[in-house]
């Protein structure tokens, strides 16, 4: 028999579970790189870990030197194998609702590498490396 006191707590904790934010509950694999002189580059995959042959969605979030969002550059991503020449997989990259989208799908398991080429007019182009530790076979 539960005493009354536990079967609160047991309420309370249940209450808190169904509290906690579905976004926090949810996978992402985030890779910050610096970029520009103080700024820095975030890519985010909707998914962790990565797996092959999957449609995955990924937002990058580019912050320049003054600490500001970037809004007004041609971002291109180039997702490659360190260890082999793989077949171009360049997936677009758009800007929509405040962030930068796109949808990547790693067509063979193990270690990638993502190139972003940023490009901002009266800029130079940046080029940020990204290293993948592991994309596991679905
Ligand atoms: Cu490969």
């Amino acid at each position: 028999m539960i005493k009354p006191a536990s079967r609160s707590l047991l309420f309370r904790l249940t209450l808190l579970f169904l509290c906690i934010p579905s976004a926090l509950l949810a996978a992402q694999t985030s890779i910050e790189r610096p970029a520009f002189d103080k700024g820095k580059v975030t890519l985010t995959f909707a998914d962790a870990p990565l797996k092959t042959m999957t449609e995955t969605p990924f937002t990058i979030e580019v912050i320049g030197d003054t600490g500001a969002s970037i809004t007004d550059a041609k971002l291109h991503l180039s997702l490659d194998m360190p260890a082999m020449p793989m077949p171009p997989n360049r997936p677009a990259v758009t800007w929509s609702d405040g962030a930068y989208h796109g949808t990547a799908v790693f067509t063979m398991a193990g270690a990638w590498q993502a190139s972003l080429f940023i490009k901002r007019p009266g800029y130079q182009q940046e080029e940020v490396i990204f290293e993948i530790e592991q994309v596991m076979m679905k």
